[in-house]
């Protein structure tokens, strides 16, 4: 073996032991030192001055507990982060701030968790046909594991490191390790305003307008989409793409308002062993992300196929106790309805989700949802990510469950030096 490779293996076995015994390099101490630091802070306010986490937890503890009620909330104020984030990164004009850091050339490398990977997929597939440009997306498990061998696949040297929460440890630990790669440069996002990947990124985007109060993602999930695909028609100077994504949160108030409830009343009718959600291209990731939400809000069986891989196998379990949701694509949407009726015959419900419908898929769909909108495919992505998360919403609840605090789940991935999860907290 040659030295160079055996030299990489050797130094990936020390860089995978420490990353995973929690070693930490200056700046991460520092930064949980500065987390630490922040709790002390808060504890000498001057009193009386109210600390926007109380007062958070007072709205909290004085709302009515109805189930649901945060998440919904955060659902349907999409529009108005989608109009915040807009607004803020317009103003202080921070793609450009980015795209001076940033080369418009790739190779990129997204690296995240959970919704959060599934959200970077979904840019990368984006970036790649609007860039023109190699964009790959890891879960930050497969850089930890692989460092040198994920560099290398994917060519990489401008990483964008996704939290919400800003406290997975996975990518905190990624960032860490990357900063220790002279010839890599790392855009944090989150949603968090005290986030270490502050201390740890090149540079780092801030949505805290979007975060929820709730477990699981929705607005912080399509607010750092439409980021991506601000910051992406930017850099591909595609100025129809930016009007587009402008005119979206005022036709997104008007389609809640139409679609919503229809989407919630058929959810709550009746529930099924199996949910399936299908894509194609990039809305195979939404399919993916679709599936999670299901999961996580409902504690269903959820899974997510490319449309017309779902002939190659899992066909098998489509039938009467199965609901399957065709998010419908441009470039594929004839052959994908063909689907949507060989599934009907076999017993299935259908939800489908489409742009513009057709009389043949009013006869199919037993929920069809048009978007009805002009704009570009990209620019309806955060948009066809709504229906999933409204339906996993109605079925989590008609199951008695409670979609703000879902069973088993944190809001962040937080890990203790061995590797396992601390105990479960609000992060
Ligand atoms: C990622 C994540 C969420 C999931 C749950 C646990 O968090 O996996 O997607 O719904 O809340 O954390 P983050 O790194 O984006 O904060």
């Amino acid at each position: 073996m040659p030295a160079f490779k055996r030299f990489n293996e050797q130094l990936a076995g020390q860089a995978i032991a420490a990353l995973l015994l929690g070693a930490r390099t200056a700046p991460f101490r520092k930064g949980r030192a500065a987390e630490r630091n922040q709790g002390r802070r808060v504890k000498k306010d001057k009193p009386g001055v109210l600390h926007k986490k109380e007062a958070d937890a007072r709205v909290r503890r004085s709302a009515p507990n109805v189930a649901g009620k945060q998440t919904l909330a955060e659902i349907l104020s999409q529009p108005d982060t989608w109009i915040k984030t807009g607004a803020q990164f317009g103003q202080n004009d921070t793609l450009a701030k980015v795209l001076r850091h940033f080369s418009r050339e790739g190779p990129w490398l997204f690296v995240a968790c959970g919704s959060s990977y599934y959200l970077s997929r979904t840019i990368a597939a984006q970036w790649t046909k609007l860039l023109g440009v190699t964009c790959n997306a890891v879960p930050a498990s497969e850089l930890l594991f692989a460092p040198f061998e994920t560099l290398k696949r994917t060519g990489a040297r401008q990483v964008v490191l996704v939290s919400r929460s800003g406290k997975t440890t996975e990518v905190l630990r990624a960032a860490d390790w990357l900063k220790t790669q002279e010839q890599i440069r790392t855009l944090g996002v989150t949603c968090n305003d005290n986030s270490v990947l502050n201390e740890l990124c090149t540079l780092t985007l801030k949505l805290p307008w979007a975060d929820e109060q709730s477990m699981v993602m929705t607005r912080s999930f399509t607010s750092i989409l439409i980021l991506f695909q601000r910051l992406g028609a930017r850099h591909a100077s595609d100025s129809a793409l930016a009007a587009a994504l402008d005119r979206l949160p005022q036709k997104t108030m008007k389609w809640l308002g139409v679609n919503a409830d229809k989407i919630r009343s058929f959810a709550a009718q009746r529930q099924y062993a199996n949910y399936v959600f299908l894509g194609q291209g990039a809305h195979y990731w939404l399919a993916q992300e679709a599936a999670l939400k299901m999961t996580e809000m409902s504690s269903s069986y959820a899974q997510g196929y490319h449309t017309l891989e779902f002939r190659h196998g899992p066909k098998s379990i489509a039938g009467h106790e199965t609901m399957i949701t065709f998010l419908l694509s441009d470039a594929a949407e004839a052959e994908e309805s063909l689907l949507i009726g060989e599934l009907k015959k076999l017993g299935a419900t259908t939800m489908v989700v489409v742009n513009h419908t057709t009389p043949a898929l009013r006869r199919e769909s037993d929920l069809l949802v048009e978007l009805g909108m002009d704009e570009p495919e990209y620019a309806r992505m955060a948009l066809t990510s709504i229906p999933a998360q409204l339906l996993g919403l109605e079925v989590g609840l008609r199951k008695g469950l409670n979609p703000d605090v879902p069973k088993n789940l944190s809001r962040a991935v937080v890990l203790g030096a061995n590797g396992a999860p601390e105990k479960r907290r609000r992060a």
